[in-house]
Protein backbone atom coordinates (compact mmCIF):
# COMPACT_ATOMS: atom_id res chain seq x y z
CA UNK A 1 0.00 0.00 0.00
CA UNK A 2 3.01 2.17 0.35
CA UNK A 3 3.29 4.64 -2.90
CA UNK A 4 6.77 5.55 -2.99
CA UNK A 5 9.18 2.65 -4.01
CA UNK A 6 11.66 1.15 -1.04
CA UNK A 7 14.17 2.92 -2.07
CA UNK A 8 12.86 6.64 -2.87
CA UNK A 9 11.48 5.87 0.71
CA UNK A 10 14.62 5.18 2.55
CA UNK A 11 15.87 8.39 1.01
CA UNK A 12 12.93 10.63 2.61
CA UNK A 13 13.63 8.65 5.84
CA UNK A 14 17.10 9.83 5.58
CA UNK A 15 16.84 12.85 4.10
CA UNK A 16 13.33 14.11 6.61
CA UNK A 17 13.96 12.55 10.03
CA UNK A 18 16.23 14.61 11.47
CA UNK A 19 17.91 12.43 14.82
CA UNK A 20 19.75 14.70 17.52
CA UNK A 21 19.31 14.50 20.99
CA UNK A 22 18.73 17.67 23.21
CA UNK A 23 21.46 19.20 23.88
CA UNK A 24 22.95 22.05 26.36
CA UNK A 25 22.89 25.13 24.12
CA UNK A 26 19.10 24.15 23.06
CA UNK A 27 16.75 26.87 24.35
CA UNK A 28 15.47 26.52 27.26
CA UNK A 29 17.42 23.62 28.24
CA UNK A 30 20.08 26.32 27.96
CA UNK A 31 20.03 27.50 31.46
CA UNK A 32 22.74 26.85 34.19
CA UNK A 33 20.29 25.13 36.25
CA UNK A 34 20.03 22.69 33.11
CA UNK A 35 23.58 22.77 32.23
CA UNK A 36 24.90 20.34 35.31
CA UNK A 37 22.10 17.53 33.99
CA UNK A 38 23.09 17.63 30.56
CA UNK A 39 25.02 14.89 29.33
CA UNK A 40 28.78 15.70 28.46
CA UNK A 41 29.22 13.74 25.46
CA UNK A 42 27.26 13.73 22.76
CA UNK A 43 25.48 10.60 21.28
CA UNK A 44 27.19 10.42 18.62
CA UNK A 45 30.47 10.52 20.60
CA UNK A 46 29.63 8.06 22.99
CA UNK A 47 28.21 5.18 21.17
CA UNK A 48 31.34 6.22 17.91
CA UNK A 49 30.34 4.33 14.41
CA UNK A 50 28.70 1.21 14.95
CA UNK A 51 28.42 -2.05 12.32
CA UNK A 52 25.82 -4.08 12.58
CA UNK A 53 22.94 -3.40 15.37
CA UNK A 54 20.40 -5.42 16.53
CA UNK A 55 16.73 -3.58 17.75
CA UNK A 56 14.69 -6.20 20.01
CA UNK A 57 10.97 -5.35 20.22
CA UNK A 58 8.73 -6.35 23.44
CA UNK A 59 6.46 -8.51 21.42
CA UNK A 60 5.36 -11.88 23.15
CA UNK A 61 6.15 -13.51 20.35
CA UNK A 62 9.92 -13.37 21.48
CA UNK A 63 9.35 -16.13 23.65
CA UNK A 64 10.85 -19.32 22.97
CA UNK A 65 12.77 -17.77 19.57
CA UNK A 66 15.48 -18.82 20.78
CA UNK A 67 17.08 -15.78 19.49
CA UNK A 68 19.57 -14.80 21.91
CA UNK A 69 22.91 -15.46 20.46
CA UNK A 70 22.01 -13.93 17.39
CA UNK A 71 20.77 -10.51 18.83
CA UNK A 72 24.08 -10.37 21.20
CA UNK A 73 26.63 -11.05 18.16
CA UNK A 74 25.53 -7.51 17.14
CA UNK A 75 27.77 -5.09 17.90
CA UNK A 76 24.92 -3.28 19.37
CA UNK A 77 21.43 -3.45 20.61
CA UNK A 78 18.89 -1.40 21.43
CA UNK A 79 15.86 -2.42 23.72
CA UNK A 80 12.63 -0.59 25.10
CA UNK A 81 11.07 0.96 28.15
CA UNK A 82 10.95 -1.95 31.02
CA UNK A 83 11.53 -4.94 28.65
CA UNK A 84 13.93 -7.32 31.12
CA UNK A 85 17.02 -9.64 30.13
CA UNK A 86 17.09 -11.75 33.69
CA UNK A 87 15.64 -14.93 32.95
CA UNK A 88 15.17 -14.39 29.46
CA UNK A 89 18.71 -14.66 27.87
CA UNK A 90 18.01 -17.30 25.60
CA UNK A 91 15.53 -15.88 23.55
CA UNK A 92 16.09 -11.77 24.09
CA UNK A 93 20.16 -11.86 24.49
CA UNK A 94 21.98 -10.09 27.26
CA UNK A 95 23.55 -7.30 25.74
CA UNK A 96 21.39 -3.68 25.78
CA UNK A 97 23.70 -1.20 24.48
CA UNK A 98 20.81 1.31 24.31
CA UNK A 99 17.26 1.42 26.04
CA UNK A 100 14.77 3.81 24.55
CA UNK A 101 11.72 4.65 27.22
CA UNK A 102 9.17 6.49 27.10
CA UNK A 103 8.44 9.57 29.46
CA UNK A 104 5.00 7.82 30.85
CA UNK A 105 7.40 5.01 32.48
CA UNK A 106 10.12 7.64 33.83
CA UNK A 107 6.68 9.57 35.34
CA UNK A 108 4.12 7.09 36.21
CA UNK A 109 6.58 4.14 37.21
CA UNK A 110 9.01 6.89 38.49
CA UNK A 111 10.10 4.41 41.73
CA UNK A 112 11.11 1.57 39.42
CA UNK A 113 12.73 3.94 37.34
CA UNK A 114 14.64 5.24 39.66
CA UNK A 115 15.10 1.75 41.47
CA UNK A 116 15.02 -0.92 38.91
CA UNK A 117 18.97 -2.15 38.54
CA UNK A 118 17.42 -2.70 34.86
CA UNK A 119 18.01 0.86 33.94
CA UNK A 120 21.79 1.10 34.85
CA UNK A 121 22.97 -0.68 32.33
CA UNK A 122 23.90 1.15 28.57
CA UNK A 123 22.55 4.10 27.21
CA UNK A 124 19.36 5.25 27.76
CA UNK A 125 17.09 7.86 25.82
CA UNK A 126 13.92 9.12 26.83
CA UNK A 127 11.19 10.72 24.52
CA UNK A 128 7.74 12.49 24.92
CA UNK A 129 4.75 12.73 22.87
CA UNK A 130 5.26 16.32 21.36
CA UNK A 131 2.34 19.06 20.15
CA UNK A 132 2.43 18.25 15.87
CA UNK A 133 5.35 19.92 14.93
CA UNK A 134 6.02 21.64 18.00
CA UNK A 135 9.00 24.18 19.09
CA UNK A 136 11.30 22.95 21.73
CA UNK A 137 10.28 26.12 24.17
CA UNK A 138 5.98 24.95 23.44
CA UNK A 139 6.46 21.27 24.06
CA UNK A 140 9.02 22.16 27.03
CA UNK A 141 5.60 24.24 28.54
CA UNK A 142 3.39 21.11 27.91
CA UNK A 143 5.12 17.82 27.70
CA UNK A 144 2.84 14.74 27.39
CA UNK A 145 4.52 13.76 31.14
CA UNK A 146 6.15 15.97 32.81
CA UNK A 147 9.22 13.63 33.42
CA UNK A 148 12.13 16.68 33.47
CA UNK A 149 12.18 16.31 37.65
CA UNK A 150 12.35 12.58 37.12
CA UNK A 151 15.00 12.91 34.27
CA UNK A 152 17.31 15.28 36.97
CA UNK A 153 16.82 13.03 39.83
CA UNK A 154 18.26 9.93 37.76
CA UNK A 155 21.20 12.05 36.45
CA UNK A 156 22.24 13.04 39.78
CA UNK A 157 21.70 9.85 40.87
CA UNK A 158 23.36 7.90 37.81
CA UNK A 159 26.13 11.14 36.78
CA UNK A 160 28.50 8.39 34.94
CA UNK A 161 25.38 6.93 33.00
CA UNK A 162 24.50 8.54 29.51
CA UNK A 163 21.39 9.56 29.30
CA UNK A 164 19.79 12.01 26.50
CA UNK A 165 16.24 13.33 25.89
CA UNK A 166 14.93 12.77 21.90
CA UNK A 167 14.52 15.88 20.24
CA UNK A 168 11.26 15.66 19.82
CA UNK A 169 11.10 17.16 16.43
CA UNK A 170 11.86 13.80 14.68
CA UNK A 171 8.67 12.10 15.95
CA UNK A 172 6.50 14.35 13.41
CA UNK A 173 9.08 14.15 10.74
CA UNK A 174 8.35 10.27 10.94
CA UNK A 175 4.95 10.80 11.25
CA UNK A 176 4.74 12.76 7.93
CA UNK A 177 6.15 10.01 6.17
CA UNK A 178 4.34 7.37 7.63
CA UNK A 179 0.86 9.37 7.12
CA UNK A 180 2.10 10.17 3.30
CA UNK A 181 2.36 6.62 2.48
CA UNK A 182 -0.83 5.37 3.81
CA UNK A 183 -4.21 5.32 1.64
CA UNK A 184 -5.70 5.95 5.03
CA UNK A 185 -5.89 8.64 7.71
CA UNK A 186 -3.35 7.17 10.33
CA UNK A 187 -3.52 8.23 14.07
CA UNK A 188 -2.16 11.79 14.81
CA UNK A 189 -0.10 10.15 17.88
CA UNK A 190 3.27 9.90 17.39
CA UNK A 191 4.68 6.43 16.27
CA UNK A 192 5.60 3.93 18.86
CA UNK A 193 8.72 3.37 20.70
CA UNK A 194 9.77 0.54 18.48
CA UNK A 195 9.72 2.50 15.25
CA UNK A 196 11.87 6.08 16.57
CA UNK A 197 14.12 3.03 17.68
CA UNK A 198 14.34 1.63 14.35
CA UNK A 199 15.29 5.30 13.03
CA UNK A 200 17.32 6.04 15.72
CA UNK A 201 19.41 2.70 14.95
CA UNK A 202 19.47 3.33 11.54
CA UNK A 203 21.08 6.73 11.82
CA UNK A 204 23.93 5.07 14.14
CA UNK A 205 24.78 1.86 12.27
CA UNK A 206 25.67 0.39 8.94
CA UNK A 207 22.96 -2.27 9.50
CA UNK A 208 20.35 -2.76 11.60
CA UNK A 209 18.32 -6.09 12.31
CA UNK A 210 14.79 -5.48 14.14
CA UNK A 211 13.46 -8.88 15.73
CA UNK A 212 9.66 -9.64 16.32
CA UNK A 213 8.78 -6.11 14.82
CA UNK A 214 7.01 -7.77 12.12
CA UNK A 215 5.46 -10.82 13.61
CA UNK A 216 7.25 -14.21 12.56
CA UNK A 217 5.38 -17.74 12.87
CA UNK A 218 4.97 -17.60 16.70
CA UNK A 219 2.65 -14.39 16.53
CA UNK A 220 0.57 -14.68 19.70
CA UNK A 221 -1.82 -11.70 21.39
CA UNK A 222 -0.06 -12.14 24.68
CA UNK A 223 1.80 -8.68 24.67
CA UNK A 224 4.99 -8.88 26.15
CA UNK A 225 7.87 -11.68 26.09
CA UNK A 226 7.64 -11.26 29.31
CA UNK A 227 3.97 -11.17 31.21
CA UNK A 228 1.25 -12.78 30.68
CA UNK A 229 -0.95 -10.44 29.31
CA UNK A 230 -2.81 -10.65 26.02
CA UNK A 231 -4.35 -7.68 24.17
CA UNK A 232 -3.79 -7.64 20.73
CA UNK A 233 -3.83 -3.66 20.22
CA UNK A 234 -0.01 -4.46 21.03
CA UNK A 235 0.78 -5.78 17.95
CA UNK A 236 -1.58 -3.99 15.89
CA UNK A 237 -1.50 -0.75 17.64
CA UNK A 238 -4.75 1.64 19.25
CA UNK A 239 -2.33 4.99 20.40
CA UNK A 240 0.04 4.45 17.61
CA UNK A 241 -0.19 4.21 14.22
CA UNK A 242 1.83 1.24 14.79
CA UNK A 243 0.28 -1.16 11.64
CA UNK A 244 1.64 1.70 9.38
CA UNK A 245 4.79 1.43 10.91
CA UNK A 246 4.96 -2.00 10.27
CA UNK A 247 3.97 -1.94 7.07
CA UNK A 248 6.22 0.89 6.00
CA UNK A 249 9.25 -1.40 7.80
CA UNK A 250 7.58 -4.45 5.88
CA UNK A 251 7.94 -2.67 2.55
CA UNK A 252 11.62 -1.28 3.45
CA UNK A 253 13.08 -4.77 4.42
CA UNK A 254 16.14 -5.82 2.74
CA UNK A 255 15.91 -9.28 3.94
CA UNK A 256 13.32 -12.66 2.79
CA UNK A 257 10.11 -13.38 3.65
CA UNK A 258 11.20 -16.41 5.34
CA UNK A 259 13.37 -14.55 7.64
CA UNK A 260 10.60 -13.06 8.61
CA UNK A 261 8.21 -15.70 9.14
CA UNK A 262 11.35 -17.99 11.11
CA UNK A 263 12.65 -15.22 12.72
CA UNK A 264 10.70 -12.54 12.79
CA UNK A 265 13.60 -10.74 11.33
CA UNK A 266 13.95 -7.56 9.32
CA UNK A 267 17.02 -5.99 7.68
CA UNK A 268 17.48 -2.45 6.99
CA UNK A 269 20.71 -0.36 5.57
CA UNK A 270 22.15 2.17 7.97
CA UNK A 271 21.69 5.50 6.18
CA UNK A 272 25.29 6.03 5.86
CA UNK A 273 24.57 3.21 3.09
CA UNK A 274 21.22 4.81 1.37
CA UNK A 275 22.63 6.29 -1.36
CA UNK A 276 20.25 8.90 -3.31
O1 LIG B 1 4.80 -2.16 25.03
P1 LIG B 1 5.99 -1.35 24.69
O2 LIG B 1 5.48 0.00 23.93
O3 LIG B 1 6.95 -1.03 25.78
O4 LIG B 1 6.79 -2.12 23.53
C1 LIG B 1 7.96 -1.58 22.92
C2 LIG B 1 7.82 -1.64 21.41
O5 LIG B 1 7.77 -3.00 20.97
C3 LIG B 1 6.87 -3.13 19.85
N1 LIG B 1 5.86 -4.17 20.18
C4 LIG B 1 5.51 -4.44 21.45
C5 LIG B 1 4.59 -5.44 21.72
C6 LIG B 1 4.04 -6.16 20.66
N2 LIG B 1 3.19 -7.17 20.88
N3 LIG B 1 4.39 -5.87 19.40
C7 LIG B 1 5.30 -4.89 19.14
O6 LIG B 1 5.62 -4.67 17.96
C8 LIG B 1 6.27 -1.75 19.60
O7 LIG B 1 6.96 -1.12 18.55
C9 LIG B 1 6.54 -1.00 20.90
O8 LIG B 1 6.74 0.38 20.68
C10 LIG B 1 5.85 2.29 23.63
O9 LIG B 1 5.84 2.30 22.39
O10 LIG B 1 6.56 3.05 24.32
C11 LIG B 1 4.95 1.26 24.35
O11 LIG B 1 5.04 1.47 25.77
C12 LIG B 1 4.04 0.83 26.59
C13 LIG B 1 4.32 1.21 28.08
O12 LIG B 1 4.17 2.60 28.27
C14 LIG B 1 5.78 0.82 28.43
O13 LIG B 1 5.99 -0.56 28.24
C15 LIG B 1 6.14 1.17 29.87
O14 LIG B 1 5.39 0.42 30.79
C16 LIG B 1 2.64 1.22 26.14
N4 LIG B 1 1.65 0.50 26.95
C17 LIG B 1 0.76 1.11 27.73
O15 LIG B 1 0.70 2.32 27.84
C18 LIG B 1 -0.20 0.22 28.48
C19 LIG B 1 2.46 0.81 24.67
O16 LIG B 1 1.18 1.20 24.23
C20 LIG B 1 3.52 1.44 23.81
Amino acid sequence: TAKLSPEKLLCQLRDRVNVTMIEGSDGPFDTSEWQQYMPGKSLNETVGRLGRCAVVSSAGSLKSSHLGQEIDSHDAVLRFNGAPIKGFQEDVGQKTTIRLVNSQLVTVEEQQFLREELYNTGILIVWDPAPYHAEINEWYRKPDYDFFESYKLYRSTHPEQPFYILNPKMQWQLWDILQENSLEPIQPNPPSSGMLGIVIMMTLCDEVHVYEFLPSKRQTDICHYYQKFHDRACTMGAYHPLLFEKNLVKHINQGTDEDIYMHGKVTLPGFRNVHC
